[in-house]
């Protein structure tokens, strides 16, 4: 079991990072020492280029995001907690699949459409290419498990069909070189959306704080964020169909869900027929009790940037042992002559 993800260091994580994605990393952290395996979680810094960024910011960011991680629970002695600049194979290894990789997948990519827009020319040769560095990401660790959120899914159906094609391509039919990647999408938080609109999924670079609640927001923010959250006047409906064209509703009763444990027919079994005066206390409550030890442990560990570059040394380190065998063998297959 290799699981492998990660995550850019491009602002504050938000709830829609923890629920889908970073919960799942602690999770699955243990199943892979349980079972033997391992797990490699990663600051996907190089991404953060397909976008115009603010050096200063990046740094900063990323070291962030490692307290985050860490105070969310990912042990950096059972996961190997790394940014990807320290282990350039990440880019090599996009270069090499860059041949194997085809114009029209990469067209055919919603995340590309959507961050594109209608100004295609104006954006930046990372953005559209950044798909094949996530498949680097991924096969360069012959990674089985990949913990994402609902939006990855296509970008990790791509790395299967880079995979597929090169191991058909390069490699003998009985050895193929890459595993196939599997992603890991628990249903219950697979899409957190904005709180200002609930038809756009709650994102780091939504212009509005209000539409996301962030990691480290403490207890007031947290709950005017909940108060103010766009909702319609309707009271909660008592059976989930009910749900049914309401976006904003079904994603607070949706986060409510995920941080609970519970299904939406139990949670409307309780509060169906109460208007959101009732529920938006219970689940701004919720938040602030679940993001209360992570706030603690973030601002212990938030301004010791020597131990967090610590664990990012010594993260990249193991991963650049661990990403060699398949880099090698990726250069042979291709016919690369390396002295
Ligand atoms: N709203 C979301 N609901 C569920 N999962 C989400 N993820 C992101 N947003 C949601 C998952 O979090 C992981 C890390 O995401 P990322 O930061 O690397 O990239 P992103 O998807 O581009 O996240 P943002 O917040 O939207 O960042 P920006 O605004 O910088 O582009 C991934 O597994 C993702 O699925």
């Amino acid at each position: 079991m290799r699981v492998v993800s990660g995550i850019q260091p491009t602002g504050k994580p938000h709830l829609g990072n923890y629920l889908g994605a970073i919960v799942n990393y602690v999770k699955l952290q243990d199943e892979a020492q349980a079972a033997g395996g391992e797990c490699f979680i990663f600051l996907a810094d190089l991404h953060a280029l397909s976008q115009p960024h603010n050096p200063n910011e990046l740094s900063q960011n990323t070291r962030e995001m490692v307290a985050t991680l860490v105070a969310c629970g990912v042990n950096p002695s059972k996961t190997v907690l790394f940014n990807q600049a320290q282990v350039p194979a990440h880019a090599e290894l996009q270069w090499l699949l860059n041949g194997t990789a085809r114009m029209g997948w990469l067209n055919r990519m919603t995340q590309w459409k959507d961050k594109a827009g209608k100004n295609r020319e104006g954006q930046s040769v990372a953005l559209f290419t950044y798909p094949v560095l996530q498949a680097a990401d991924v096969l360069l660790y012959q990674a089985t498990h990949v913990p994402v959120g609902e939006d990855q899914k296509q970008h990790l159906e791509l790395a299967r069909d880079i995979a597929q094609k090169f191991n058909n391509d390069f490699c003998p039919e009985d050895a193929p070189l890459f595993t196939l990647p599997e992603p890991y999408i628990p249903p219950a938080a697979a899409r957190i959306m904005s709180l200002r609109d609930g038809t756009a999924k709650m994102s780091k670079s939504d212009p509005s704080e209000m539409s996301r609640i962030s990691l480290t927001d403490d207890a007031d923010t947290v709950m005017k964020k909940v108060k103010k959250a766009k909702t319609d006047p309707e009271p909660l409906p008592s059976e989930e169909a009910g749900l049914d064209n309401r976006a904003e509703a079904k994603n607070l009763v949706g986060i409510y869900g995920a941080l609970t444990g519970t299904n939406t027919s139990d949670i409307l079994a309780e509060f169906g027929g109460q208007g959101f005066g009732a529920f938006k206390p219970a689940l701004g409550e919720l938040l602030v009790e679940t993001l209360r030890p992570i706030n603690a442990r973030f601002m212990e560990l938030k301004d010791d940037q020597e131990a967090l570059d610590a664990i990012l040394a010594r993260g990249a380190a193991q991963a650049r042992e661990h990403g060699i065998p398949t880099l090698n063998a990726t250069y042979t297959a291709l016919g690369l002559v390396r002295g």
